[in-house]
This record gives C-alpha cells, structure tokens and sequence, in this order.
C-alpha cells in the first residue's frame, strides 16, 4: 500500500504513540511482525474493515478470533442495544449470566460449573489458581509456543505476539513467577511421560491449546493427546485445555468435541462473548466448586459477567447453536487453504499450509510444522512482503508469521475467490 493511502492511519499512529506505549493497547496489533505501521479502524460491516483513510479490506483477523457472525451482526448489535439502555454494569447477579452459563456447559459437556471474567488472560490464570488450590500441588506444565494471555507464570516461551516480537520471556516476569512452570515441547509425548516420572505428586495441571493458534496453527497428534490424558489421569493433575481460540470456532463444542478428549478444565474467550470483553473459565464441578464463594480459591471482578457482553455472547452462541456455519465454514475454508497453498507452490516458495476449520496459517517454511522449533524456522521477512502484498490488494490478513487467520459466515465464496487470486499475483510479483 502506497503512503499516499494511509495518510489518517500514519497520524493517528504517531499521536497514538506520544499517549499508549508504542501506540497501540496490545502488542500483537502493533506490525512488528511485518515491518511497518498498523491502520486504524473506522468501522467494520460483515467481511469487512474499513480504516480511517476510507480504504476497505476483506478482514482475516476478525478481531483475532471474536467474530465469526461477521462484524455488526444485527441480531447481536441489538441484543447489545437493548442490554445498554437498561443499563451497562450493575456488579449484581443477573439472569443473562445464568443463560449464558447454559448455553456454555450445554455445548461443552465437560464444563460441569463455569465462571464468567472479562477475558482470556483472566481465564487462564484463574484456572491455574483453581487446578492449584483443588490439587494443593505447584507445578504447571505449558508448551513452548502456545500461548495463554500476559498470566506471569505462562508468560514462558510464549507464541502470539510475544514469539513475534522474540521477547517470549518477558522482563517483569521474576524467577519466583516462573519457577514453577516446565516447559515442554507441543507434539512431543514422551516429555510428558519422562515429566510425570520425575515428578510423579507435584505436577497441578498441565495447560495447552488443544489446537495451537498462537504460533501459527499446529495440530496435535493423536499420540501427544493420548498422553497428556492418560499421564493427567494416572498421576492426579488438572487438564487444561485453553479454548479461548479454539472454543465456538473449529467446532461448536470445540477442539475437545473434535478429539474426543474430556479435559478437566477449559478456559473460552473471544467467540464467547460475542466481541465484547467476556471470557470463561470452566470444569469439573469438583474442581470448580473449589472456586470462593462456593470454596477457599479467591477469584473476583467488577465487570464479571458484564450484561452488554453476556447479552452479545449469549446471542452469538444461540445464532450458532440454531443456524450452525461450521458445515458452510469448512467448505470455504478448504478452497481457501487450497488455493493460498497453490498460489505458493506456483511462485516456487516452499510452504505449509495448516488448517483446522476456518483457522489456518500458510507457513513459509521447507518442513511441516509440529512445535516451536519447527514454527521458529519459518521465513518472517518473506511472511512480511507476502502481508504487505495482500494488504495493497485489500486483504488484512493476521499481521503475523505465529497467529492464525480466522473468517466469518459473512465471507461469501466470491471473497474467498477474490482472496485466492489476490495471493497469486501478490506471490507471482515476490521475490
Ligand atoms: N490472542 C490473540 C491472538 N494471538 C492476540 C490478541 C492480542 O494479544 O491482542
């Protein structure tokens, strides 16, 4: 895109920076990962984003997961409209969390009791505390690579922005914040039988995306799913799948209803709160009744189970649950994986393309791609021409070689043909 085109963004952006760090409010929206300067938004309509300068793009991040209705979505934004005028925060019970709660647990079986926070980065470090304090054990085990919000002690070899920016360890973050954390490497079974043994009654939980958005999108093999169950099991640790990307997306019920694995925990966000700040955590009801004021573990907010954003995910998960676009979804999104992939192949550049439903990332990289390692070896600068080109073309796709592209039932094939087309001139004219 020619300066010419985004001369608003380039000043919003420069007196964003005098006022937010690095001017903007979360580090993956910054274009780091691609070199350059970010646009900003005027409005969003279905497939598409509209930034200050009036240029239009077929939008892929969909608010980094959040909006699989499409942006706007008028049942949703009226549902919005008629919680605001009775009123936006009460810090006092009401119906709706209760009818979002069923809607939760009706989709995902494993979820026995569900609490409701404001977002995933809660989520997550609340079900840590939990699986904690019902294991009364320390040690928590991640995977290099996912990534599971700025929670200090996951903040370990973290994906998404912080792999992008290459600070996977953050400063800020003390040795007593992680010194209980072990990092292992995703696909890889056996550190987990190997972990197990070597700490046979410490382990608390083990935490993971069930199909990892954060470094790109890497699936698990049936073996690792199989140990981290079994290991779970026979040695008395908390589960945790990390749903917050995956949750509502790959499928209604999840990645757990794909594989077939009952976690004994799981954390939601975007999708669930329907674009509005609104996460989950959720489990067993033996370990969730742990959670104060039911048990001892402490875990609060203001803002918990906010009406706008209980009103807006509460009718996003009904309109998929009634109207389910996770058939038409997949069609659209093996056209499109096939078609980014072909666009590659014509242009010479070895590539991966990994899918799961509609989020996929097409990887610069000679090998498929199976952990952090293996994502590490991918090429950024090539990620970034071939960003740079889309965005000239009017497609805005995740300003990142380790996040996922995700679209909406709002798509139409005539987009995803558009979009095809697009990639190949972008990768025909590429160095
Ligand atoms: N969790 C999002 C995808 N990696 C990033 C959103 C953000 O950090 O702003």
């Amino acid at each position: 895109m020619t300066d010419s085109k985004r001369l608003k963004s380039q000043a919003a952006f420069a007196k964003a920076k005098r006022l937010i760090p690095g001017g903007v409010n979360s580090p993956a929206r910054a274009f780091h990962g691609v070199g350059g300067e970010p646009i900003f938004i005027s409005h969003a309509s279905g497939q598409y984003l509209f930034d200050i300068d009036g240029n239009r793009y077929l939008d892929y991040i969909g608010s980094w997961g959040p909006m699989i209705l499409g942006h706007a979505q008028p049942q949703v934004i009226e549902a919005i409209r008629i919680a605001a005028e009775k009123g936006t925060s009460f810090g006092a019970p009401t119906e709706n969390e209760s009818r979002l709660a069923e809607l939760i647990m009706a989709a995902v079986p494993s979820i026995e009791r569900v609490r409701l926070v404001s977002s995933g980065t809660e989520a997550t470090m609340s079900a840590i505390r939990v699986a904690r304090g019902a294991t009364g054990r320390e040690k928590i085990i991640k995977f290099a690579g996912c990534y599971h919000g700025h929670v200090d002690s996951l903040l370990v070899a973290a994906g998404s922005a912080a792999a992008t920016l290459g600070v996977p360890d953050s400063p800020g973050v003390t040795a007593g914040n992680t010194k209980d954390t072990i990092v292992l490497e995703y696909n890889d079974p056996q550190s987990i039988v190997d972990t197990f043994r070597q700490f046979p009654t410490e382990i608390a939980a083990i935490i993971l995306e069930p199909i990892v958005g954060n470094m790109g999108t890497v699936v698990p093999t049936p073996e690792f799913l199989k140990a981290l169950r079994q290991e779970t099991t026979q040695h008395g640790a908390v589960l945790i799948f990390d749903e917050v990307m995956t949750g509502f997306r790959v499928a209604y019920g999840g990645a757990q209803s794909l594989f077939g694995i009952e976690p004994d925990m799981t954390t939601l966000g975007k999708i669930v709160g329907g674009g509005l700040p609104l996460a989950a955590y959720g489990g067993k009801a033996s370990i969730m009744d742990n959670v104060m004021p039911a048990g001892k573990v402490y875990q609060a907010g203001t803002l918990s189970g906010n009406p706008l954003a209980t009103a807006a995910g509460a009718t996003t998960l009904e309109i998929l649950r009634d109207d389910p676009p996770y058939e038409y979804l997949e069609t659209q999104a093996s056209r499109l994986a096939a078609g980014l992939k072909n666009a590659a192949d014509a242009a010479g550049f070895p590539s991966q393309m990994q899918r799961m439903g509609s989020m996929m990332t097409l990887f610069f990289n000679e090998a498929p791609v199976v952990d952090w390692p293996t994502a590490n070896r991918s090429d950024r600068k090539r990620f970034g021409k071939y960003f740079w080109g889309l965005m000239e073309e009017g497609v805005y796709m995740p300003c990142s070689q380790f996040e996922a592209l995700f679209f909406s039932r709002t798509h139409r094939p005539e987009d995803i043909d558009e979009t095809i087309d697009a990639a190949h001139r972008v990768l025909a004219r590429m160095e």
